[in-house]
């Protein structure tokens, strides 16, 4: 019997990424949403759990493990009885690690923060924004014409960490319509039983 609990925001793509790959393992966890909008993720209680006061933060039992990506990693290796999502060859498992840098790096500020900018207001250039993830775009668009997965020939962690600010790139102003591999890819991934979306924003839309 687990006690998962995930401290998240219900529009934030990092914490959508371990929501997702919870359900994938069909592993429940309780879920606790942190106020961001009014500072909560800046107070002692929260920073405890993550001195960098960012949300996703998993608790299980009396394991605490901050950020999207090491808590893939770690429902992976704790919960994947067959390590497919996170295969233990060396050479498999660098491939993954490869796509969870794209995650952290042009996806987080690319279709990240261009939505950060419409959707939030955040003082950042939206245009270097668009530029970031339309470069990544092309780039991956090539790569997944001869690709099926991003890491693998199956389904991995990197998919997840990968998918949800792709798929939410249309709310910070970028349009999918010029990448037919990477949207077609992203069915893929929304086609995994036990699939649940990250809801669509209204925040901003009206500003
Ligand atoms: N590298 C972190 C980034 C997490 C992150 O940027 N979280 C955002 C929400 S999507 C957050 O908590 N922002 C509040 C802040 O940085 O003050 C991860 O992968 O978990």
């Amino acid at each position: 019997m687990t006690t998962l609990k995930l401290y998240r925001h219900p529009l934030s793509g990092h914490a959508h990424r371990v929501e997702l790959f919870l359900s994938l393992l069909n592993l429940s966890a309780e879920i606790i949403d942190v106020d961001l909008m009014n500072g909560e993720h800046k107070q002692p209680a929260f920073l405890s759990k993550n001195m960098f006061g960012q949300v996703p933060v998993l608790e299980d039992g009396d394991i605490t493990i901050a950020d999207s990506n090491a808590i893939l990693v770690y429902l992976a290796s704790q919960y994947d009885v067959e390590h497919t999502w996170l295969p233990i060859d060396p050479a498999a498992a660098a491939q993954v690690q490869r796509f969870l840098s794209v995650a952290a790096g042009p996806v987080a500020s690319g279709p990240g923060a261009a939505r950060l900018v419409t959707l939030f207001g955040a003082a950042l250039d939206h245009g270097k924004t668009k530029e970031t993830a339309n470069q990544l775009f092309k780039t991956l668009e090539a790569y997944l014409s001869q690709h099926e997965w991003l890491a693998a020939s199956h389904p991995t962690i990197a998919d997840l960490a990968n998918y949800t600010y792709i798929a939410h790139a249309p709310e910070g102003g970028i349009s999918l319509q010029p990448y037919p591999y990477l949207r077609a890819w992203l069915q893929r991934v929304e086609a995994l039983p036990g699939f649940i979306p990250m809801q669509v924003s209204e925040v901003g839309l009206a500003a």
